[in-house]
């Protein structure tokens, strides 16, 4: 039989042991706790990385559809400025042709020329837009009128009732050339242009007279003049 002070030595011993053991582990846990708040920490702030980033890219994607419909805006610009410069120029050069005595006076297949112009008499039902697109499909304008003899040139050719460029579309009695040149002639009927219901805001020249009525603009006419300018 062993003696008890040695057992309880060994019991004192093993106790011991069992302590720094348990202290081993608590600090072993202590210390995966840490790595696993550091990791933690990383993992957060790879996240807010990434948000950041992905911010920044959206950012960027912004930037650059901005970019591109600026560029494109000021494409659209310059080519309708080149446009307007090249009808500038087309003028001034027939301008000065007739400054130099030059004749202008060639017009396209079927088109009939007076003066400074040359002239499409259209036939088909067409409402007043519709033959606005018309004129443009051929390069040209619904027709101005500003002189008696262009009047009587046009109602000697338009043997119906005919669309043409005026109009008060954008102000109720104020009319203007689609070409955009002065009105510094009319012709009305007598009683015209009355605006008549449901709102009558293109004109047209009566076919047997050659008169002008305001009619409304969505009626088929069985005519519509176009213009351009004779070439020299
Ligand atoms: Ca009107
Ligand atoms: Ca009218």
């Amino acid at each position: 039989m062993e003696e008890p002070t040695y057992v309880v030595s060994q019991v004192s011993k093993d106790l011991e042991r069992h302590k720094s053991e348990q202290m081993a582990q608590k600090s072993e846990a202590a210390q995966l706790l840490k790595k696993i708040e550091k990791i933690q920490a990383e993992q957060k702030s790879i996240k807010s990385h990434e948000s950041e980033l992905t911010r920044y890219l959206e950012g960027l994607g912004a930037d650059l559809s901005n970019l591109k419909s600026q560029s494109l805006n000021e494409r659209r610009a310059a080519s309708d400025s080149l446009e307007r410069l090249q009808e500038e120029v087309a003028k001034l050069w027939i301008e000065l042709k007739i400054a130099n005595g030059s004749v202008c006076n060639t017009c396209p297949e079927k088109w009939i020329n007076f003066q400074r112009k040359c002239y499409y008499f259209g036939e088909g039902a067409q409402m007043w837009i519709q033959a606005k697109y018309a004129c443009n499909d051929l390069h040209a304008q619904l027709v101005s009128i500003h002189s008696p003899e262009e009047q009587d040139f046009l109602s000697r050719h338009a043997k119906k009732d005919s669309w043409t460029g005026l109009q008060d579309l954008d102000v109720e009695g104020e009319f203007i050339w689609l070409d955009g040149s002065p009105v510094d002639y009319s012709n009305w009927r007598p009683g015209e242009p009355n605006n008549q219901d449901p709102g009558e805001n293109c004109m047209m020249m009566v076919g047997s007279s050659g008169q002008w009525n305001d009619a409304f603009c969505r009626s088929q006419l069985e005519g519509w003049v176009c213009q351009q300018l004779a070439t020299c």
